[in-house]
């Protein structure tokens, strides 16, 4: 029991380190150390726990509780207006070398951006509780499951990671149990109390660091409490650390949600799909099917961890225990399943508006407007005000398992098998609804062509359309060229007869008139049923310089009165003048990778040209 009494600072409710990890201990204390903290509290995860810290965080204003009767046992929190959003201008991957950072990342040396962070974090929670949090990504009975532990001076981080993975003593017990490696998180909303000093609502730094330290497998981030700034299971650890592991270990971290499609007659097909931030995974993972007959259910909303089964066949888990959805755009007619899950309770709402009656509401929610809200600054609101009610990246944290529509096999460690692979972009133009890759290293060459607009859930400009390989432009955590060619030797690692059909989708074409090409939402279960259908050998499609498009007759479009076949021929046109342009810009991204750009991808990139006739 001597290792038990081996800490540094100690809190009135957990007197003791409940672990004998030595490695763990040690960097706590040497956390400690560094940041000096007055107290530390190691989370058990217990509800009890919870409830106790979201009490203090009402008390200091983070927190405002919501109607019971509306929302139980939920919250709202409100964030500084200048930390809303990830911001990959202050993401960093530092690797030894700068090559191994690629070019799509910051780099930095460790050994000069180890001093800046001794700098940043030294003293950075004086007057404030250090909570150590163990948690895992993906189940915890998994045959090699995934540890981390995030240290945070914010307990609205903690509230927030309860939700977003499983933590606890359950955790540390079984870390302890088998010494386990678990990934180092420091998480520090850079914002020290001297005595005397009044702490403010949403505590952070105007100072901005997102540090990930592949070959250690570490991250520290400093002087943001927002999102995946902040709750480091998610894209620090399950996207950008995952990869560099999954390199290293043949298998793949990816930005996709995963869903289990069931037809008619009893077939079930699982589909993951890779859309960059805010393009609609949550949405698709929570699908209302509009066909007759389909049931969907869903196994996770942004995180997809494949690896390669025992029969050759690729298999897609779900690291992740909650949602933290885009709020605006998620309403009862257009994503029914997240409203019941939501109005269950349990939640965290961060940078919504706030009804009279002490609930919540953003953009899109309901089809009418309230009278009267208060908008997530803070300021009185009407239906005339001119500006948004919520902020347009505000988000929804809530339990996964809140879903009625959950899959039994999200609790499965060994995953499901996916057996179709969606791209999909944001793009007014060029891209058609859906196109059909001809072979698996064609399908890489459309996820690594993959173009959206920006959007809200990164600061920076929205709109601006760029290329997002594999939606994983700011979580690849590698040279960009080596990820693509680790995607392209899957194939040689699996059954190819086992290999999931790709498909490139874009749910968010403009017609000539300005308006969607597509209806989009649960219609997109039509999209879906098509691919289905092409994977069964059953549906047509037309051959285009691009890959097969579905021909008028061969989508199932019965029972939408306003959408006919001569639509979804303009929906799926590929127009040889915007592929013109299409071809000179996608020559120009591949021109950025080097020498590290797959042959196989340049052979398609000179086979699409050829095609384009170009
Ligand atoms: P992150 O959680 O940031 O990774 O975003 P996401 O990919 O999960 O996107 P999400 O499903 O939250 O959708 C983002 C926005 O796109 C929301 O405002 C949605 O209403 C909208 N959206 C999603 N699917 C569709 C669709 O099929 N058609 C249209 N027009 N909009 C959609
Ligand atoms: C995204 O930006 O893709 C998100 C939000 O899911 S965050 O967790 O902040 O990264
Ligand atoms: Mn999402």
């Amino acid at each position: 029991m001597s290792e038990r009494s081996d800490q540094t600072v100690l809190d009135a409710e957990r007197q003791t380190a409940p672990t004998t990890h030595a490695k763990l201990l040690a960097w706590v204390g040497d956390i400690v150390e560094l940041t000096q903290p007055e107290s530390v509290h190691w989370i058990d995860g217990s509800q009890q726990e919870v409830d106790r810290l979201t009490g203090e965080l009402v008390d200091a204003g983070t927190l405002v509780r919501l109607n019971e009767a509306k929302f139980p046992n939920s919250f709202a929190a409100f964030s500084d207006p200048k930390d809303v959003a990830r911001v990959e201008e202050r993401t960093f991957i530092c690797s030894q070398e700068k090559q191994d950072a690629g070019f799509t990342n910051n780099w930095m040396d460790p050994q000069e951006m180890k001093p800046i962070l001794q700098d940043r974090f030294s003293g950075s929670m004086r007057g404030r509780t250090m909570y150590v949090i163990p948690f895992v990504m993906g189940p915890l009975d998994a045959e090699h499951p995934q540890f981390g532990v995030e240290v945070t001076d914010s307990a609205y981080v903690v509230a927030s990671m309860r939700i977003m993975a499983r933590i606890g003593d359950d955790v540390l017990a079984k870390m302890e149990a088998s010494d386990a490696f678990f990934v180092p998180a420091v998480h520090s909303v850079g914002a020290p109390l001297e005595s005397g000093d009044t702490d403010v609502a949403w505590p952070c730094n105007p100072e901005k660091w997102i540090v990930h330290f592949p070959e250690e497998r570490a991250i520290w981030s400093y002087g943001s409490g927002y999102g995946g700034n902040a709750l480091l299971g998610k894209k620090c650890f399950a996207l950008r650390i995952a990869s560099v592991m999954g390199r290293d270990e043949g298998w793949l971290a990816e930005h996709m949600l995963i869903l289990k499609l069931t037809s008619p007659e009893g077939k079930s097909y699982n589909v993951a799909g890779a859309f960059p931030s805010a393009c609609g995974k949550t949405n698709l993972a929570l699908l209302e099917p509009s066909i007759k007959g389909w049931k969907a259910e869903t196994l996770g909303d942004d995180i997809n961890w494949m690896r390669i089964g025992k029969e050759g066949e690729l298999r897609g888990v779900n690291p992740e225990y909650g949602l933290f959805g885009v709020a605006p755009g998620t309403g009862w007619s257009t994503n029914p399943n997240a409203m019941r899950a939501i109005t269950k309770g349990n939640s965290i709402f961060t940078n919504v508006a706030l009804t009279d009656d002490g609930g919540v509401w953003w953009e899109g929610m309901t089809d009418d407007v309230p009278e009267h809200l208060t908008d997530w600054l803070g300021n009185d609101w009407t239906p005339g005000s001119g500006t948004k009610a919520a902020h347009p990246n505000s988000r929804f944290c809530t339990p996964i398992d809140q879903l009625d529509m959950l899959s039994e096999e999200f609790h499965n460690p060994e995953g499901v098998e996916i057996h179709a692979i969606l791209f999909g972009g944001r793009r007014k133009t060029t891209i058609p609804l859906v196109t059909e890759a001809s072979s698996w290293t064609n399908g890489i060459f459309m996820g690594s062509t993959l173009s959206s607009e920006t959007t809200a859930a990164a600061a920076g400009a929205v709109g601006r359309v760029r290329r997002d390989p594999m939606a994983m432009l700011p979580f690849i955590g590698y040279d960009a060229g080596d990820y693509l060619r680790h995607w392209d030797s899957i194939e040689s690692k699996a059954d190819p007869s086992r290999l999931p059909r790709i498909f490139l989708v874009n749910w968010f074409r403009r017609t000539p008139e300005g308006g969607f090409a597509w209806p989009g939402f649960s219609d997109n279960s039509r999209v879906l049923k098509w691919i289905v259908e092409r994977i069964e050998g059953t549906a047509d499609a037309r051959e285009t310089p691009i890959g097969k498009v579905p021909t008028g007759e061969s989508m199932d479009l019965s029972g939408l009165d306003s959408f006919t076949a001569e639509d979804l021929e303009v929906a799926v046109t590929v127009d040889p003048e915007e592929w013109k342009q299409e071809l000179a810009d996608i020559e120009e991204w591949y021109a950025k990778f080097g020498p590290s750009l797959p042959q196989s991808l340049q052979d398609e990139l000179a086979g699409l040209k050829q095609r384009l006739g170009a």
